[in-house]
């Protein structure tokens, strides 16, 4: 459990080796991670989501500056929408991003979508505790917004924070309730352009037709410019009122239960996909089985309860 310990004091070399190791698969690096598992559950996570080019690096960049000076330690994870084939990182995020490649208590991956949704926030969950058992006291995740096949940011995040632009007045109203409805914080980045201020009444109304009730958080609508840095501080400060508001209401402990649950969840999808497609399949009798569902002798319900019942016996 070497590894595993110097995970702990923050190693940096030896976390990113365990993270090269999980995304492998490699046995013993399962073995670590379960090692640190008990050690996690301290930082705060944060999700910036937000279109393309809304400045989610860049903002996360200045937010870096922000929590360093308030001598807190902290972990990115850059999830790369644009290069599913490549299994590569963004070049932007790394270049703008390296200037803390000195500074220790600032831990910068990327993660490349594989297209698939379960596998992806299986594997930013398990990048989450490896920052987090190193002691980062604050986690943010870089993703674009909840379209079709990325996953919920709100479901492996504590705050999470939209980032909106000048001129998407229009596309507020054509927003995905639900993007609104995950935002603890918003933020309208490029305040240094045209129409920072229409989207923010758009916002206000938007939100004022929601219903409030006593007692429930009311999301802060921040405005920033993040090549600046402007804004940066007062959004720290939205984020801490958040965090202190998730902790004192309970619902801190709520939303990370349902986050365990869904960890769970997927843990298992993720073993019972693993054993079928290494055991069952090498086999041949998944072929087998599809052979006979081709030939409309079986149907997808009883062959998959007679491969699930199957693996559960071996594993
Ligand atoms: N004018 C202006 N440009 C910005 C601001 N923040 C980011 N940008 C620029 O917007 C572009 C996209 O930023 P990036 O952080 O890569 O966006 P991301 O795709 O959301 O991560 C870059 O050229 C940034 O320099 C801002 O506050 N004002
Ligand atoms: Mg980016």
């Amino acid at each position: 459990m070497e590894l595993a310990d110097k995970i702990l004091e923050g190693d940096v070399q030896a976390a990113s080796r365990l993270i090269r190791g999980i995304e492998d698969e490699v046995p013993s690096a399962i073995e670590e991670l379960k090692s640190i598992y008990p050690y996690t559950g301290r930082a705060h996570i944060v999700g910036v989501t937000g279109a393309p080019g809304a400045g989610k690096s860049t903002l996360i960049d200045s937010l870096i500056s922000t929590f360093r000076k308030k001598k807190m330690t902290v972990g990115v994870i850059a999830i790369d929408p644009t290069s599913p084939f490549t299994g590569g990182a963004i070049l932007g995020d790394r270049v703008r991003m390296q200037s803390y490649g000195i500074d220790k208590d600032v831990f910068i991956r990327s993660l490349a979508t594989r297209g698939w949704k379960g596998g992806l926030s299986k594997a930013t969950a398990n990048m989450i505790h490896v920052m987090d058992a190193m002691g980062k006291d604050i986690i943010f995740v870089e993703t674009v917004g909840s379209g079709q096949g990325e996953i919920d940011i709100s479901r492996v995040t504590d705050t999470a924070i939209v980032i909106l632009t000048p001129g998407m007045g229009d596309e507020i109203q054509m927003m995905k309730a639900g993007i609104l409805e995950a935002a603890d914080i918003f933020v309208i980045n490029k305040a240094d352009r045209d129409g920072a201020d229409n989207v923010k009444v758009e916002l206000e109304a938007m939100l004022s037709r929601r219903p409030h009730p006593a007692g429930e958080w009311k999301p802060g609508i921040i405005l920033t410019e993040a090549i600046s840095g402007k804004g940066s501080e007062e959004l720290a400060e939205e984020i801490f009122r958040n965090k202190e508001f998730l902790i004192s209401s309970g619902e801190l402990q709520k939303r990370r239960r349902e986050k365990t649950k869904l960890e769970l969840v997927n843990t298992i999808e993720s073993y019972l996909e693993n054993y079928i497609y290494q055991n069952i399949d090498k086999d041949g009798y998944l072929e087998k089985l599809v052979d006979d569902l081709v030939q409309r002798k079986t149907n997808p319900q009883s062959a998959a309860l007679k491969i699930i019942n199957l693996s559960i016996k071996q594993l």
